[in-house]
């Protein structure tokens, strides 16, 4: 008997993915909120580091509101997708899209995160994208919550260092859970949630320095702790109020190479990627891993538990793993090893093997093969490839045509691999490239850090048309979406 080993099949959910704070703009429109996203200060290139969320402070907070710094505010206006979501849905049917990744503002719902009822514009706002998808026949891929915890949250109870927050974030599910029932089957509860450890801020709306006597990463993992929490009950919700509702957890997975082979450096890279795996982990096997027993100890790190959470988390598991994938990261014990990815990831160093994008970023598309076979072999659950894309400079020609070659080499020799993994029997549901229309970066807060497909006119201080138009990369992704990936 001949055996066949095809590629994506026929129900393969091709689309794009973009985030609230990062398209949406109405930062202060019909009743929403203030969320820690809006308050991300712009700061010209020239004094920037690399992720000025990790500069936001309690103090910056409430000077920012009393009106005392010159810093753009809102931060992330994003490109008008409040007002033009019909124009950029339908520039999304024209591509072809199956599947579109976007986030609910938490803070359009609830704009202090505790409010006793939901603000009902906010609802009708996110109702009216979902029915504009669904006459596309475009399926919503739906974030809970993607780095825009309420501010008031934030000032009020610290953000997920309180436990408190589980309560009014598994109320927030529940509304719009109920809500969307007949419009939204696909779900994702914390976008990238070991960017927490990274970043308290961004994750968790987590202010370090109201907690004095704790280390950063204390303070992280007790707050990662309640969004496992969280997202167990969440996932406990959509299954009751949605029947056939999947919901996913989401990593940005940094598949980490030991730079030589010395057995040190295996060791290292193993351990990375334990404490990069650690939130998969938790959230597909429903417990905390017993390798992180030591590195909490050696880390004086304890975390605060109620009697019933174990039990939460090992009863609702995720349904499928979804994560970021842009580069992969080498780590090495010893010798003098040039840095890379900036400050991104502490430890990184250059691999002499791979390219880097403008910002440092080194790409590596067959990592993201090892990223999908080795998912598939710990887990056995359903992949999902949320977010992958170039950040680059774009020029616009004289005729108004953009060649954005680079763009699509990337996302074809990645494309070529997820091929490769599917044949060699990865589960994958789908691919959602990063920001198929341009947005606002998260870590530098640039628009000339450009992902998509469909350019928007506008420049780092926000100047600019917002007009639409189409980069050569429409016509080719639009192709491999026609092809099923067939034709790269
Ligand atoms: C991920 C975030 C996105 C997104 C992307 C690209 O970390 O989930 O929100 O922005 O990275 O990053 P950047 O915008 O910094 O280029």
């Amino acid at each position: 008997m001949k055996n066949e080993i095809t590629g994506f099949d026929s129900h393969f959910l091709w689309g794009g993915a973009t985030a609230a704070n990062q398209v949406e703009g109405a930062f202060d429109k019909d009743g929403k909120g203030l969320s820690t996203a809006d308050m991300v200060p712009y700061i010209p290139k020239s004094k920037r580091g690399m992720n000025m969320a990790m500069d936001v402070t309690s103090e910056y907070i409430e000077d920012v509101l009393a009106g005392k710094r010159e810093d753009r505010f809102p931060k992330r206006d994003g490109v008008d997708f409040y007002h033009r979501y019909k124009e950029d849905i339908a520039l999304f049917a024209e591509l072809g899209f199956k599947v579109f990744r976007l986030s609910i503002n938490w803070a359009r719902i609830f704009p202090n995160g505790d409010d006793a009822k939901p603000n009902e514009k906010g609802l009708q706002f996110y109702e009216n994208v979902f029915k504009e998808l669904k006459k596309y026949k475009i399926e919503p891929l739906v974030t809970l919550s993607h780095y825009e915890t309420p501010l008031a949250l934030t000032r009020k109870y610290n953000g997920w260092y309180s436990r408190d927050v589980i309560g009014f974030f598994t109320r927030y599910a529940e509304t719009v859970f109920t809500r969307y029932k007949d419009l939204v089957k696909y779900w994702l509860t914390f976008n990238e949630i070991n960017v927490m450890t990274h970043s308290p801020y961004t994750g968790g709306g987590v202010l370090i320095d109201r907690v004095p006597n704790k280390t950063s990463d204390q303070i992280a993992y007790q707050a990662v702790h309640h969004q496992f929490v969280a997202s167990a009950i969440a996932t406990k919700l959509a299954h009751e109020i949605i029947p056939g509702s999947q919901v996913g957890c989401m990593l940005a997975r940094m598949q980490t190479y030991p730079v030589t082979n010395h057995p040190d450096d295996i060791l290292k890279a193993q351990r990375d990627n334990d404490l990069n795996l650690f939130f998969t982990d938790v959230h597909a096997k429903g417990e905390y891993p017993s390798y992180m027993n030591r590195f909490f100890a050696e880390n004086e790190i304890v975390i605060e538990k109620e009697a019933e959470d174990d039990t939460i988390l090992k009863q609702y598991p995720v349904d499928f793993i979804s994560f970021s994938y842009y580069m992969s990261i080498s780590v090495t014990t010893h010798g003098d090893h040039e840095d890379t990815v900036g400050n991104l990831v502490k430890g990184a160093v250059k691999n002499q093997y791979l390219e880097s994008s403008d910002w440092g970023w080194q790409i590596d598309p067959k990592g993201l093969r090892v990223t999908l076979r080795d998912f598939h072999n710990r887990y056995g659950k359903p992949l999902f490839i949320v977010e992958n894309g170039l950040g680059a400079y774009d020029t616009v020609e004289t005729d108004g045509t953009i060649k954005d070659t680079y763009r699509m080499d990337y996302l074809k020799q990645h494309i070529e691999q997820m091929k490769e993994a599917v044949k060699d029997g990865v589960n994958l549901l789908g691919y959602t490239a990063w920001g198929p229309i341009d947005l606002i970066s998260m870590s530098t807060s640039e628009m000339s850090k450009r992902y998509g497909f469909i350019y928007v006119d506008q420049d780092d201080e926000g100047n600019g048309t917002l007009n639409r138009s189409k980069k050569a990369s429409f016509a080719w992704y639009k192709n491999v979406i026609a092809t099923n990936g067939e034709e790269l």
